[in-house]
């Protein structure tokens, strides 16, 4: 049975035309930079915000119109995979992500709820076995259900670690038999409401323990897929330890977990730690960390995690350019962790937001390879940084120098010359790349 009847396979157009149910911008084969755009990209459809997410809010009951709800929590479990992969298909989008609370009814036991994640798993399965479609990477919920009210590894009670564990070790499972890429792990409640009564140095042990513990069994059902950390500074709990993500390659080094570990990083998670996006994909970079992305943009105006579909294309352009610069995202990819606004609340948005999402990212894709191809960044810095490729800045670099001969040079140099950046004339420049 078809979801979305009305609408048939999402197709590059250009910009001239007035289909809505078109691509403007993302044209999956062609070539940019010696790769195809869909190689470049690896988009990704998340579960939760597509098919789980009903436009209540706050102040406001379910809006959004679904015709997948069946007469039980299973049936409808079983729609919204039919449901899922058409929408995958249609819109030509190769990857998914999800947490095993999205696919599947928790039911009155944890039992209950491993049994309802292998048949609705069984299911996804077929569906990726006849479409191609892959898994980019799954998760588990560790913060919706009322036990994780103090969080998970970190809740102060240790059956709630255990439950956690458990979670952790179904999920490695599932993601072994679906041949999932990346795992990740949000810390939703991992922080503290209150340092009055937190011992902080033990939750954040039990954290790296449960990290551990994955990589071990990881290890043990030879399944090894690339382990991600999500960072948040906030929202649910007041404070959460990946903080950003400085604050979780510190804690990733604290740890030692360097190898197994890299960074999934989102945009308005960023925006809500007080960083712009493309400063978190640079601070990855800096430690070999860039893993995957959560595509997103956070409203302006509003102070929490809005996960709006991106459609700044001078965001998604410096986020590009970070791409390019790490080599490309693979293994990870660019998933969309973005719901529809309450207001668009019919079942098309689902597509006209996923097309404007990606016809973004397309667009900054290709103002991020004219840049690159233009030396843009590659001159200014260059020539800005030009101090230390020759004289003393080659020696301060090379190791030839200490306080006491720079001391020497700088009382000979007293008048030291600096040079305007021109960062307006740099940021017109920068758009004449954009449109
Ligand atoms: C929450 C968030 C999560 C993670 C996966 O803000 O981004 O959906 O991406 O748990
Ligand atoms: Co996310």
């Amino acid at each position: 049975m078809a979801y979305f009847e009305n609408i048939n396979k999402v197709q590059y157009e250009g910009v001239k035309t007035d289909n809505p149910f078109a691509f403007r911008h993302y044209n999956p084969e062609e070539i940019v930079l010696g790769k195809t755009m869909k190689e470049h990209l690896r988009f990704g459809i998340a579960y939760w915000h597509t098919m789980t997410q009903d436009g209540s809010d706050p102040f406001g009951s379910p809006v959004n119109i679904r015709n997948w709800c069946g007469e039980t929590p299973m049936e409808t479990a079983k729609n919204r995979v039919e449901a899922f992969f058409e929408i995958l298909e249609k819109l030509g989008v190769e990857y998914f992500c999800f947490h095993d609370v999205d696919v599947a009814p928790e039911g009155d036991s944890l039992e209950e709820f491993f049994q309802n994640i292998d048949e609705i798993t069984d299911l996804i399965k077929e569906k990726m076995d006849q479409t191609g479609i892959k898994l980019l990477w799954n998760t588990a919920n560790m913060f919706s259900n009322p036990r994780f009210v103090n969080g998970a590894a970190s809740s102060n009670n240790a059956d709630v670690f255990a439950h956690s564990a458990a979670q952790v070790k179904k999920g490695l499972d599932i993601s072994k038999k679906l041949g999932g890429e990346n795992y990740v792990f949000w810390g939703g409640r991992e922080g503290y409401e209150s340092l009055l009564n937190t011992d902080m140095k033990l939750e954040q042990d039990n954290i790296a323990r449960l990290f551990k513990m994955a990589i071990a069994y990881g290890e043990k059902i030879n399944h090894k897929p690339q382990f991600l950390i999500e960072p948040k500074p906030k929202e649910p709990s007041s404070h959460q330890y990946d903080y950003d993500a400085a604050t979780a390659m510190a804690f990733i080094q604290k740890y030692g977990l360097e190898g197994d570990f890299k960074l999934n990083l989102e945009g308005n998670h960023a925006t809500l730690a007080g960083h712009t996006f493309e400063h978190e994909l640079a601070v990855a970079r800096c430690y070999d960390a860039l893993g995957s992305i959560d595509a997103n943009q956070g409203h302006p105006l509003l102070g929490w995690d809005t996960d709006e579909f991106p459609t700044n294309v001078h965001d998604t352009t410096l986020v590009m350019v970070e791409l390019l610069e790490n080599g490309g995202i693979a293994p990870g990819g660019i998933n969309f962790d973005s719901k529809v606004r309450r207001s668009s609340f019919a079942m098309e948005d689902l597509f006209l937001a996923h097309i404007a999402g990606m016809d973004t990212y397309a667009r900054g894709l290709k103002a991020a390879a004219a840049l690159k191809e233009a030396r843009f960044f590659d001159e200014l810095k260059e020539k800005r940084y030009a101090s230390y490729t020759t004289g003393i800045g080659a020696k301060i670099v090379a190791g030839e120098e200490d306080l006491e001969s720079l001391t020497t040079y700088a009382l000979a140099n007293d008048e030291i010359k600096m040079e305007s950046d021109h960062l307006e004339f740099v940021k017109s420049r920068l758009n004449d790349f954009l449109f």
